[in-house]
């Protein structure tokens, strides 16, 4: 089954929607298989956002990421990579939708509350730049014919 790679960031954190973003992907339908609250590294964070090294706002996002702890989670499910940048909406929460994570809880571009993998490259990348293997839990749960 796919998974991805999804992170509440450091304003996310300090705003406690850690449960109201979990809860969101669980009563979608999806499977936590690995969750840690963690200080992300300046070496983790380059790492990380290492595709907008040349950008102007490099040194602004590893800052912020770095500026508290973040919740880092894996999520399985069918079509998951796609269907949680749905959920979490546009970049720039001023252009996502209400209904989004970033359009119901973001303002500025800067802090906009959630990272999600883009690809299933990017995908594999994130989870293992920030989980152990021994870290990601593979169980069956009850009900899923009632999700697929
Ligand atoms: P993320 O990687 O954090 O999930 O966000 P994303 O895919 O929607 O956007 P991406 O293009 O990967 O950009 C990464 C983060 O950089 C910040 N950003 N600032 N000042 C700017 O013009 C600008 N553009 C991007 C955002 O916080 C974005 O989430
Ligand atoms: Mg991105």
């Amino acid at each position: 089954m796919e998974k991805t790679f999804l992170m509440v960031k450091p304003d996310g954190v300090q705003r406690n929607l850690i449960g109201e973003i979990v809860a969101r992907f669980e009563q979608k339908g999806f499977q936590l298989v690995g969750a840690k609250l963690m200080q992300v590294s300046d070496e983790l964070a380059e790492n990380h956002y290492g595709e907008h090294k040349e950008r102007p706002f490099f040194g602004e996002l590893v800052d912020f990421i770095t500026s508290g702890p973040v919740f880092a989670m894996v999520w399985e499910g069918e079509d998951v990579i796609k269907t949680a940048r749905t959920m979490m909406g546009a970049t720039n929460p001023a252009e996502a939708q209400p209904g989004t994570i970033r359009g119901d809880f973001g303002v500025t571009i800067g802090k906009n509350v959630i990272h999600g993998s883009d690809s299933p490259e990017s995908a594999e990348r994130e989870i293992n730049l920030f989980f152990k293997e021994e870290e990601l839990v593979s169980y069956k749960k009850q009900d899923q014919t009632w999700i697929y």
